[in-house]
């Protein structure tokens, strides 16, 4: 009863107001499940790729072929495939794609996939996603395990038309006990952080992922305020709360050289690793994603080298949630953490290889949303799932954001007692 009977893919809206693909999967035993694709602005070069019509309509981000794909051949390859063989149906849409970027059928029309028969079979056997990922990914369906919330406060780079080089300021509120605190905690540094940008008559509204627009004259003013806006909060910066940068630098790394706009000054490897590190000494913070870009492996190497015993060095764009690339990070040094996308990878059996792969290096896992979500909560649920230690999905406004916070919200209340995350490196 667990076949695939029925499957169809439609247009629906993402937070930029550009389509997406929904995809609904329908069980002989008329179970369903649904799922959107979310899509990136700072992508890494080796990702998994959207399928986008081009053209005019739509300023091009049309979804009409990846939906054509999904409704005639994926439909007819998946169809009567058994849903609770996740990674049979993955290979089944690898195979199918066949092409390194899956971009041949769309990496969105493949995620959206891929989640929607993950949905429909948990939905079969009554269990919510989370658990049902356990089972997927060999990990103890009973361990009441919840993630902490990794908060933008201020949101930038790409996200907010570069108008600063940095793309993220986050929190994390170490000292809380549970993710229902944590964030109530942060919603108050939010609420400080906003107020203080009201006092200098620069708050002018929020950046794509929801964070304060960041009206600064210089990126480390970003990392000033929030200091001051966790203290004006009530907190103690570092023992309560402590801030982590998404600085995506493969965004402004342009001819060997970090370029940081605002600044109008411009960094070799060396030169960006240094004034991390007078950041990092500087100020509360505990992790730093994507200090380097992508292809500067000697720069990952040394910056996890200097800081890595300390704080939270992740790679995103740089490890695009690939198993292989995880394993050969480990293997000379680069990162101790992996951000974890399913639509950088395409497939849910592609994340869970990359998840455990870093599991096995005692890394931690962090499972990330994109800066263009919706409703769709499946990040939720694969963050409990697979026992990740953070989930991010910037801030904590605009409800593609706060839906999944939600959601997390709603799981922590059906553990009568929960194992809640503790900041920690080499777990
Ligand atoms: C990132 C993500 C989410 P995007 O860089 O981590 O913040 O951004 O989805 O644009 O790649
Ligand atoms: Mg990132």
């Amino acid at each position: 009863m667990t076949e695939i009977a029925h499957l169809v893919a439609r247009q629906v809206w993402d937070s930029r107001g550009r389509p997406t693909i929904e995809v609904e999967v329908t069980l002989a035993s008329g179970a369903t499940g649904r799922a959107i694709a979310p899509s990136g602005a700072s992508t890494g070069s080796r990702e998994a790729l959207d399928r986008r019509d081009g053209g005019q309509r739509l300023g091009g981000f049309g979804v009409n072929g990846a939906i054509a794909s999904v409704n005639t051949e994926v439909a007819q390859r998946l169809k009567g495939m058994d849903a609770t063989d996740q990674a049979a149906i993955d290979s089944a849409l690898i195979a199918l794609d066949g092409t390194p970027q899956k971009t041949r059928l769309g990496g969105n029309a493949i995620v959206a996939t891929s989640s929607a028969v993950a949905w429909a079979a948990a939905a079969d056997q009554k269990i919510p996603l989370w658990r049902h990922l356990r089972g997927l990914a060999g990990l103890d369906a009973d361990r009441p395990h919840i993630p902490a919330p990794m908060i933008q406060i201020f949101g930038g780079g790409r996200h907010a038309g570069n108008r600063i080089d940095i793309q993220d300021y986050l929190i994390l509120a170490t000292g809380a006990k549970s993710f229902s605190e944590s964030s109530e905690w942060i919603a108050e540094v939010y609420m400080a952080a906003a107020k203080a940008m009201v006092k200098r008559g620069k708050l002018n509204g929020v950046a794509d992922e929801g964070g304060v627009w960041p009206d600064f004259t210089a990126n480390e003013e970003g990392l000033d305020l929030l200091t001051r806006a966790i203290e004006a909060a009530g907190f103690r910066p570092g023992a309560d709360i402590g801030i982590a940068l998404d600085v995506a630098a493969t965004s402004f790394f342009t001819d060997g050289r970090y370029r940081l706009a605002l600044e109008g000054r411009s960094l070799d490897t060396l030169g960006m690793i240094e004034l991390l590190e007078r950041w990092v000494s500087a100020y509360p913070i505990i992790s730093l994603e994507d200090p380097l870009a992508e292809d500067d492996d000697a720069g990952f190497i040394e910056i996890t080298k200097r800081l890595g015993a300390r704080i939270q060095v992740i790679g995103d764009d740089y490890l695009t949630t690939s198993a292989a690339r995880v394993n050969s990070a480990a293997a000379v040094g680069a990162c101790n953490a992996v951000l974890l996308k399913s639509n950088q990878c395409g497939t849910l059996t592609e994340l869970i290889q990359a998840s455990n792969a870093a599991k096995l290096f005692k890394w931690n896992t962090i499972q990330s949303g994109r800066s263009g979500e919706s409703e769709d909560v499946t990040l939720s649920h694969l963050a409990v799932g697979l026992l990740s230690d953070q989930i991010k999905v910037g801030s904590m406004t605009r409800s593609e954001r706060t839906a999944k916070w939600n959601e997390v919200i709603r799981i922590e209340q059906s553990f009568t007692h929960s194992d809640y995350w503790r900041f920690s490196l080499n777990r």
